[in-house]
């Protein structure tokens, strides 16, 4: 079994110490931080999908699944901050309302940090009111909304339109992503940016303040 398929197993099955140890050993043997999120973490956590829409995991399953993930990028974060360059810029990243997925939220928040951004992880289930007022208080230059749930996306609008009321829309862009998000959602709401994976989410950052 090759290093990507070791780390695609820990996480399927769920065993955060073995997960651990197959990134380590991966890590010693040359293998790229990014290539084992997109070769193992992340199709391990689509087959957790598959699987549970086929009625052969359940929320237990995900929910070990998921802290292994966790174990993993704890492992990473050093790794992944290294493979950045280092533009400046403060962002405010959440999972908005009702959503409680913060995994790939998590990836997002570590490799903007690995690219030299100041995070600001206002953490899952944030009310668009709490947005308003970290932005009020901090003025970054962009906030990332994250949804996993296609009932949740709609507090993405919620959330550019209680920016908006509170007159804070022109001073902050909006860049929004998940599973279920495309960009013409993004259009259609009016967000500034869209990203379909991590590192496309530093790039939208990137360039939406021109950095
Ligand atoms: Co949930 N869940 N879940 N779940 N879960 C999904 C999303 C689902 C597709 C599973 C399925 O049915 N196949 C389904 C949603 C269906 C739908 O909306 N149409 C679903 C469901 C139904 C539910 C519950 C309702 C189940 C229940 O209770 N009956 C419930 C809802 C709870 C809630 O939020 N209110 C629920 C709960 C959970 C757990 C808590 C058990 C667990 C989450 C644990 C955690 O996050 N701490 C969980 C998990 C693990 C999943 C799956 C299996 C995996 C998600 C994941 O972590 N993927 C998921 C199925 C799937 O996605 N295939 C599923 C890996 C991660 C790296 O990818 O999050 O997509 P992802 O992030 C990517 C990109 O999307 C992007 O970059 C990331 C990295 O590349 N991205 C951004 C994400 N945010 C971004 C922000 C950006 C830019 C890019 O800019 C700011």
């Amino acid at each position: 079994m090759d290093a990507f398929s070791r780390v695609y197993e820990s996480v399927l099955k769920g065993d955060p110490q073995q997960a651990v140890t197959a990134v380590r050993q991966a890590l010693d043997g040359g293998a790229d931080p990014l290539a084992l999120i997109s070769r193992g973490v992340t199709p391990a956590m689509k087959e957790a999908g598959r699987l549970f829409e086929q009625g052969e995991y359940f929320v237990p399953e995900l929910l070990v699944a998921a802290q292994a993930t966790k174990a993993i990028f704890e492992v990473l974060r050093p790794f992944l901050a290294r493979t950045s360059a280092r533009p400046a810029g403060r962002v405010v990243l959440g999972t908005v309302r009702g959503d409680m997925h913060d995994i790939g939220k998590n990836l997002v928040a570590a490799m903007l940090e690995g690219g030299g951004f100041e995070v600001t992880d206002l953490g899952v289930n944030v009310a668009p009111d709490r947005f308003v007022a970290v932005v009020r208080d901090t003025q970054p230059q962009v906030i990332g909304l994250s949804a996993l749930l296609t009932t949740t996306m709609s507090a993405m609008g919620e959330t550019i339109e209680a920016l908006r009321a509170a007159g804070l829309r022109q001073q902050v862009k909006v860049v929004i992503g998940g599973a279920p998000v495309t960009a013409d959602y993004a259009r259609s709401i009016g967000a500034d940016g869209y990203a379909e994976n991590a590192a496309g989410a530093v790039e939208e950052v990137r360039r939406l303040i021109g950095a």
